[in-house]
C-alpha cells in the first residue's frame, strides 16, 4: 500500500522534470513574458534571447509607443526566423490570456504585468486589484486550463510592500506579511494564490519577493529615476528644483539587471520556491538624493524639518530639493531590508551593485539623455 504520507518533494521533483519534447510542432524553448514593455520585462528579455530562448512579450495596446525599452532587440516579424515575438493583450483579459498561452505553449512564464506604482494604486483601487492580483490567476487558471502544468514553469512577481509595516528585520522568506497599499494588498493576493496553485496542481510556480530594484530605464516616476533625471535636468539649467515626498523612507535598492538574472535562475531549479531578492542595505530618500547631487557637482545642506525640509546648494545657497506633501502616501512604508540568503544558498544568486555606483549609473544616463535631447 502507497505510505499514509506519500515522499511529497520526490513526486514533485518526478512532476517538475523539464519535458524536453515538442509540442505541437514548437520546439525552442519558449518563454512568455507579461509586462515585457516595462524596466523588468526589458531585461529579462535581453537575458532569455542571450540564452537562446524563443521570447513571446504580451504588450497592451497603447495610442502612443510604448516598447521604447525594447525597441533593440524586438525583430522585424517578416523575418523568416525570428526569436523575438509580440502579442497584443492585458492581463485583465482571460480569454485573451489563453489564447496567446494556447498559442506559445511556454516552457516559462514570467508574469511581470502590473499596475506597479504604490501611490497610483491608491487613486486606482480596482484596477490595481484586477491587473496585479486577479492578473496573477489568470495565467495560472490558463495554464491549468490548457493541461499545460506538467510543462509550464510559472514566475510571479512579488514585493517587499508586502511586508508593509515590518514585523521583522531583515525580512526573509518567512517575515509576516502586512501590506499598506491596495497595490501591497493585490500583490499579496497573487503571492498566496502562486503558492496555493503550487501546492493544489503540482505547478512548478515560483514567487520572488523582490525588494526595490532601478536601472536606467526605471519609470521616470518611481522616486530614484525621479531624483536622477531632476538633478540632470538642473545641471543643465532646464529646471529649478526637484519637489520630492517623504525623505525618511528606507529602501533596499539593487539593479534591476541582477534581479531579472534571479528570477530566471529560480525557473531552472527542480524544485519551485519562494526567494528573497534583496541587497541587504538600506538607505533613506534623503541619501540617495544627496549623493546624485554630489555626483551632478551640488553639495546639499538640509535646513528644517518635516513639509518645511529644504536642501540648499552649499557652494551657491540656492534652494534645489523642496517637501510636496502631495507626494505623502496615505499610509507609507517606512523601512525595507532584505536578507536574501536563500537566494544565495539554494540559487548562487547574490546583488553585486552597491547603491552608490547604481546611483551614479542612472544620473549619467540621464545627464547623456538630457544633453542628447538638447542637441
Ligand atoms: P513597470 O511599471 O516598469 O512595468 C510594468 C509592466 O506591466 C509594463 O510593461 C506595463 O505595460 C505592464 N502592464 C501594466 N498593466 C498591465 C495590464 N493590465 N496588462 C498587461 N500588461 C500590463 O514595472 P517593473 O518592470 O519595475 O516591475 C515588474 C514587476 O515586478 C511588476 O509586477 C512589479 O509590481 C514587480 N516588482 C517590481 C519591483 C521594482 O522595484 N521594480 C520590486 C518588486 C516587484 P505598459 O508599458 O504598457 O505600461
Ligand atoms: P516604492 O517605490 O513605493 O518603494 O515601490 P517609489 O520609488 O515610488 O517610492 C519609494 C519611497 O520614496 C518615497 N518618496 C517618493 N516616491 C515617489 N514615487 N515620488 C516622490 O516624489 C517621492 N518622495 C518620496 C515614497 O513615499 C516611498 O517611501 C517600488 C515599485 O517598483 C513597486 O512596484 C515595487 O513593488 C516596490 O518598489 C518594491
Amino acid at each position: 500500500p502507497p505510505p499514509a504520507t506519500p515522499d511529497l518533494p520526490k513526486r514533485l521533483a518526478e512532476a517538475y522534470r523539464f519535458r524536453k519534447t515538442r509540442r505541437n510542432g514548437l520546439s525552442a524553448r519558449r518563454a512568455l513574458i507579461t509586462g515585457v514593455t516595462g524596466q523588468d520585462g526589458s531585461y529579462l528579455a535581453r537575458l532569455l534571447l542571450e540564452k537562446g530562448y524563443e521570447v513571446h512579450g504580451i504588450k497592451r495596446r497603447s495610442s502612443s509607443f510604448n516598447t521604447g525599452r525594447i525597441e533593440d532587440i524586438y525583430e522585424d516579424p517578416h523575418d523568416p526566423n525570428p526569436s523575438m515575438h509580440l502579442h497584443f493583450g492585458d492581463v485583465t483579459d482571460a480569454t485573451n490570456i489563453i489564447r496567446v498561452m494556447q498559442e506559445v505553449q511556454p516552457h516559462e512564464v514570467y508574469n511581470l504585468a502590473a499596475q506597479s506604482h504604490v501611490q497610483v494604486s491608491f487613486e486606482t483601487p480596482e484596477y490595481t486589484a484586477n491587473a496585479d492580483a486577479l492578473g496573477a490567476l489568470r495565467l495560472l487558471e490558463a495554464i491549468r486550463i490548457l493541461k499545460l502544468e506538467g510543462h509550464t514553469r510559472y514566475f510571479q512577481a512579488s514585493t517587499s510592500e508586502m511586508f508593509g509595516m515590518v514585523q521583522e528585520i531583515p525580512q526573509t522568506e518567512t517575515t509576516p506579511f502586512y501590506p499598506r497599499s491596495p497595490y501591497a494588498v493585490a500583490k499579496l493576493y497573487a503571492h498566496w494564490i502562486t503558492v496555493n496553485y503550487r501546492e493544489a496542481y503540482n505547478m512548478h510556480a515560483s514567487c520572488g519577493i523582490m525588494f526595490n530594484h532601478e536601472s536606467p530605464v526605471r519609470g521616470e516616476t518611481f522616486v530614484t529615476r525621479k531624483i536622477t533625471r531632476a538633478a540632470a535636468a538642473i545641471k543643465l539649467g532646464r529646471q529649478d528644483k526637484l519637489y520630492l515626498g517623504n525623505l525618511d523612507a528606507k529602501r533596499d535598492w539593487g539593479h534591476a539587471k541582477e534581479y531579472a538574472r534571479g528570477m530566471w535562475m529560480m525557473l531552472q531549479q527542480d524544485m519551485p520556491g519562494d526567494y528573497v531578492l534583496a541587497t541587504g542595505v538600506t538607505i533613506s530618500v534623503r541619501e540617495f538624493t544627496q549623493w546624485v547631487f554630489e555626483h551632478a557637482g551640488f553639495e546639499l545642506e538640509w535646513r528644517g524639518t518635516g513639509e518645511d525640509e529644504k536642501a540648499y546648494c552649499k557652494a551657491t545657497g540656492r534652494c534645489l530639493v523642496e517637501i510636496d506633501p502631495r507626494y505623502f502616501r496615505p499610509t507609507e512604508v517606512d523601512f525595507l531590508l532584505g536578507d536574501a540568503s536563500k537566494a544565495k544558498e539554494k540559487l548562487g544568486w547574490e546583488a553585486s551593485t552597491p547603491v552608490r555606483e547604481l546611483a551614479r549609473e542612472m544620473y549619467q544616463s540621464d545627464l547623456a539623455e538630457a544633453e542628447a535631447g538638447a542637441a
